[in-house]
C-alpha cells in the first residue's frame, strides 16, 4: 500500500478528475510537471487527452504499443494518443457513427505529430487486404508531400503548418480504410516573398536547392546557395539544425509516385519559376514607368516553362482597367511593378499548393465500385489546424489564424458541455451549472454581419475612393469602440497596459491579448492579381499552371469573395461538418519555448493551461463527481472485494455493484448509481479502494491460478 501511495506521489494522477484539488490550477500544473519529468506525457481529464511535447523521441509508439492499446478500454491502461485512436475507432464501429478527432494548442505544441501518429495506428492495426494497405501507404505519404509545400521553419516551431488541415479516413463496414479527402484551410501566402528574421520559407525551396542533384539543378538554372534568391534570404536563415532538407527531399520524391503523382517536373518547374520571379528587379525610368532590369531573370522564367517572355515582360509593369467597354492600359510605378510581381508569386504558389491537394484527393478518393458494396461505412476526422499565434508582429494571417482558434474554442465549449449535460440526463442524474467563459462574444466581434470585422474590412476593400489600412482602422473604432474586447490607441486613452502603435488594434482573445498591425489588410484580403497577369498565367506552357488559372476567371466579371470572408466561410463549413460527428480531444501544451527536452516552464504552461480551458473542463467534468465507470467494468475490477461479487455476480449487474459498494462501506454520499453507470463523488473514495486492491493482488492471483488449474 505504501509503495503504491508513493508511486502515485511521484508520477501524479493519470486523469486530472482524480485530483484532490480539481479547483487548484496549481496543482493541476504540479501533476503535469510531475508526469512530463517521468516521461509520461499524457494525461486525461474524463475523456479528453492533455498532451505536453517531449521534445524527445520517447520509446512509446512502437507496434507492440499499438498492439497494447487495441480494443483496451480508457482507463484500464496509461493515457496515450493510441487509446485516443482506438477508443474512437470502436466507437465508429460499435455506434456506427462518424467521428472526429480536434487537435488543439498553440504553434510548436504537438498538433501535427499527434494527428501523424493517430494515422499511423490505423494503418498498422486496421485489417487491410493489398488494395487498403496501398490506401493505407497513400494517406501517409501524403504528409511528407503536404509539409513540404505547407509547412515552414517558424520561430516558434521548426516544422510549423501553415495551412489548416482536416482530414476524412474512410473505413468500410469490416472497418478497413477505403478512402479519404483532405480540406485545406488558408495557406499563409505571403510567407512565399516574405520571411520574418530566424524563419523560412516553406520547406521545399530549400529541398530542391540542397537535395537536387546537379542536373536538376542545371536544367531548372538554379543555384545551389539559397542565399542567391531574394525570396528565401528575408529571414537569413537558410538551414535549421533539426531539418535536414536533403532526406526530406528524397522522402518527398519517394512520396509523390505513391500519391500517383506524375507530373513532377511541371511541379519543379513551378517551384524553380517562383524562386526567378523573386530575382526579378525594376528600374523606373525619367517619366516615372517601370522596367525591367533584370532580362537574365526572365528569361530563367521562360526556360522552365512557366511563362512566356514578350507576355510577362510587358504585363509585369503595366495593368490593365476596364472602362465601359475600353481596356485601359497604365504602366505600374516602381512599388506597383513590385507589389505585381510579389502577388503574382504569391497567386502561383497558393494556386499550385490547392491543386496539389487535389491531387492527392484524387489519389485518395474512395473508388467507385468500393462505394457502391460500402453502404455501412463511416468516417473518422482529423482537424490539424494551425495554433493560437501571438508574435511580436501580427498581420492578416494572425487575425485569421486566432478567429480560427476561437472557433474551435467555441466548439469545444459548446460540445463537451452538452455531452455532460447529456450524460447526466441518460443516466437520471440532476446536473448541476457550471459556470465557464463562453468565448461567443469573441467570434461574434469577428464575423457578425455588418458589424464585425470581417464585414468592415470588406467594406473598406470595396468602397469606392481613397480607401487605405488607416481608414479601415478608423472605421473599426468608430463601429466598434466600447466593445469589452476591442482596443485601440485612441481608445485606450492611455489605460492599456502595453503601449499600442497608432496601426494597430488589440483583440482580448480567450487566449489572452494580441495586437494586430492594420499595415497590409487590405491588400492582403483584397488578394487581387491583375488581370493581364492571369492572362498570361492562362497561357502559360505548364499544364499545372494553365490549370490552376482558368481563362473564365478572366471573363468573369464577378468579384470573388475577399479572403476573409471566404475563410469565414470555409470555417463555416467545418463547423457544420465537426458538429455532425462525435468528437474526441487532444489538447496539445508546448513545455518551453527553447524547443528543449526536459524544460518545464511553468509560466508557459499555466498561460496554456487558462486559456486552453482546461480548468473549466475539468470542473464541468467534475460538476459534482470525480469519476464515472460502466457498472460492468466496476464490477470487473473490483469484485474481488467483495465476496458475494467474486468471483462471479450472476444478478443484475446494478445490484452488483450496489453490493459491492455496500461491502466496502461507502457512504450514501460518496456515490449516486445512474441507469448504466456508478458516479464517485470524490477521488478518495476510488483511490481507498484502489489500494484496497492493490493490497489484495496476491491473494487475488493465487485464486485466479488455483481456478484455472482446477478447470
Ligand atoms: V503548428 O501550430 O503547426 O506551428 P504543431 O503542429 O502543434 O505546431 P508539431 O506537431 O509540428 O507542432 O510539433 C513540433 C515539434 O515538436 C515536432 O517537430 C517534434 O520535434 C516535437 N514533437 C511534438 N510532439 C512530439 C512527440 N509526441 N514526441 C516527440 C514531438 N517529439
Ligand atoms: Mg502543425
Amino acid at each position: 500500500m505504501e509503495s503504491a501511495l508513493t508511486a502515485r506521489d511521484r508520477v501524479g494522477v493519470q486523469d486530472f478528475v482524480l485530483l484532490e484539488n480539481y479547483n487548484s490550477e496549481a496543482a493541476f500544473i504540479e501533476n503535469l510537471r510531475r508526469r512530463f519529468k517521468e516521461n509520461l506525457i499524457y494525461t486525461y481529464i474524463g475523456s479528453v487527452l492533455v498532451s505536453v511535447n517531449p521534445y524527445k523521441e520517447l520509446e512509446i509508439y512502437s507496434k507492440q504499443q499499438m498492439e497494447r492499446y487495441r480494443g483496451v478500454s480508457f482507463y484500464e491502461i496509461s493515457p496515450h494518443i493510441y487509446a485516443v485512436s482506438d477508443n474512437t475507432y470502436r466507437a465508429m464501429r460499435t455506434e456506427r457513427k462518424d467521428q472526429c478527432i480536434l487537435i488543439s494548442g498553440e504553434s510548436g505544441a504537438g498538433k501535427t505529430e499527434a494527428s501523424k501518429k493517430i494515422l499511423l495506428y490505423y494503418a498498422v492495426t486496421c485489417p487491410m487486404n493489398d488494395h487498403m494497405a496501398a490506401l493505407g501507404d497513400r494517406l501517409l505519404q501524403s504528409n511528407p508531400v503536404l509539409e513540404a509545400f505547407g509547412n515552414a521553419k517558424t520561430l516558434r516551431n521548426d516544422n510549423s503548418s501553415r495551412f489548416g488541415k482536416y482530414m476524412d479516413v474512410q473505413f468500410d463496414f469490416r472497418g478497413a480504410p477505403v478512402g479519404g479527402h483532405i480540406l485545406n484551410y488558408l495557406l499563409e501566402k505571403s510567407r512565399v516573398v516574405h520571411q520574418n528574421h530566424g524563419e523560412r520559407n516553406f520547406h521545399i525551396f530549400y529541398q530542391l536547392l540542397e537535395g537536387g542533384d546537379e542536373d536538376l539543378l542545371n536544367t531548372l538554372d538554379l543555384e545551389r546557395n539559397p542565399q542567391n534568391y531574394q525570396y528565401l534570404v528575408k529571414g537569413n536563415c537558410p538551414r535549421v539544425s533539426s531539418i535536414s532538407d536533403k532526406n526530406n527531399w528524397k522522402v518527398v520524391m519517394k512520396a509523390l509516385p505513391v500519391i500517383g503523382f506524375t507530373e513532377e517536373e511541371k511541379l519543379l518547374n513551378i517551384i524553380a519559376g517562383v524562386l526567378h520571379l523573386g530575382n526579378t528587379q525594376f528600374g523606373e525610368g525619367e517619366e516615372g514607368e517601370t522596367y525591367i532590369t533584370t532580362e537574365t531573370q526572365i528569361t530563367k522564367l521562360v526556360k522552365v516553362r512557366t511563362v512566356s517572355l514578350v507576355l510577362l515582360n510587358v504585363q509585369i509593369c503595366t495593368n490593365i482597367h476596364k472602362k465601359a467597354l475600353l481596356r485601359m492600359i497604365s504602366p505600374l510605378n516602381f512599388e506597383q511593378a513590385i507589389s505585381a510581381r510579389d502577388a503574382l508569386a504569391k497567386a502561383v504558389y497558393g494556386r499550385t499548393f490547392t491543386w496539389l491537394v487535389e491531387k492527392i484527393n484524387q489519389s485518395l478518393a474512395l473508388k467507385d465500385e468500393i462505394y457502391h458494396s460500402n453502404k455501412g461505412s463511416s468516417v473518422i476526422g482529423l482537424l490539424d489546424i494551425y495554433g493560437f499565434e501571438v508574435l511580436q508582429h501580427n498581420s492578416f494571417e494572425q487575425f485569421c489564424i486566432n478567429y480560427c482558434n476561437e472557433k474551435l474554442q467555441q466548439l469545444f465549449i459548446e460540445l463537451t458541455l452538452r455531452s455532460e449535460q447529456e450524460e447526466y440526463e441518460t443516466e437520471g442524474i440532476a446536473w448541476e451549472t457550471v459556470q465557464y467563459f463562453d468565448n461567443k462574444i469573441i467570434c461574434d466581434l469577428i464575423e457578425e454581419k455588418h458589424k464585425g470585422i470581417i464585414s468592415i474590412l470588406d467594406e473598406e476593400c470595396l468602397r469606392p475612393g481613397e480607401t487605405c489600412d488607416v481608414s479601415f482602422l478608423e472605421k473599426l473604432e468608430d463601429t466598434l469602440g466600447g466593445h469589452p474586447h476591442f482596443v485601440t490607441h485612441k481608445l485606450a486613452n492611455g489605460k492599456t497596459r502595453r503601449v499600442m502603435s497608432r496601426e494597430e488594434f488589440r483583440l482580448l482573445h480567450y487566449a489572452g491579448e494580441v495586437n494586430y498591425n492594420v499595415n497590409g489588410f487590405l491588400d492582403k484580403n483584397n488578394d487581387l492579381l491583375n488581370r493581364n497577369l492571369k492572362e498570361v498565367m492562362c497561357q502559360s506552357d505548364n499544364q499545372i499552371l494553365s490549370r490552376c488559372f482558368r481563362r473564365e476567371e478572366v471573363m468573369d466579371q464577378k468579384r470573388p469573395e475577399m479572403a476573409a470572408t471566404q475563410f469565414k466561410n470555409s470555417l463555416m463549413k467545418l463547423m457544420e461538418i465537426l458538429m455532425s460527428k462525435e468528437p474526441s480531444y487532444v489538447r496539445c501544451i508546448k513545455p518551453n519555448d527553447a524547443k528543449q527536452p526536459g524544460r518545464f516552464d511553468e509560466v508557459l504552461v499555466r498561460h496554456q493551461v487558462k486559456y486552453l480551458g482546461l480548468m473549466e473542463n475539468l470542473r464541468v467534468r467534475r460538476a459534482g463527481f470525480a469519476y464515472r465507470r460502466r457498472f460492468e467494468a466496476f464490477l470487473q475490477r473490483y469484485k474481488p472485494l467483495c465476496p458475494e461479487t467474486w468471483p462471479n455476480w450472476h444478478g443484475r449487474l446494478v445490484d452488483g455493484v450496489s453490493t459491492l459498494v455496500n461491502h466496502l462501506g461507502y457512504k450514501p454520499e460518496e456515490y449516486k448509481l445512474g441507469r448504466s453507470k456508478i458516479f464517485i463523488r470524490f477521488p478518495k473514495t476510488l483511490f481507498t479502494t484502489e489500494d484496497a486492491l492493490e493490497a489484495k493482488k496476491p491473494e487475488i492471483a493465487l485464486t485466479l491460478q488455483t481456478s484455472w488449474r482446477g478447470y
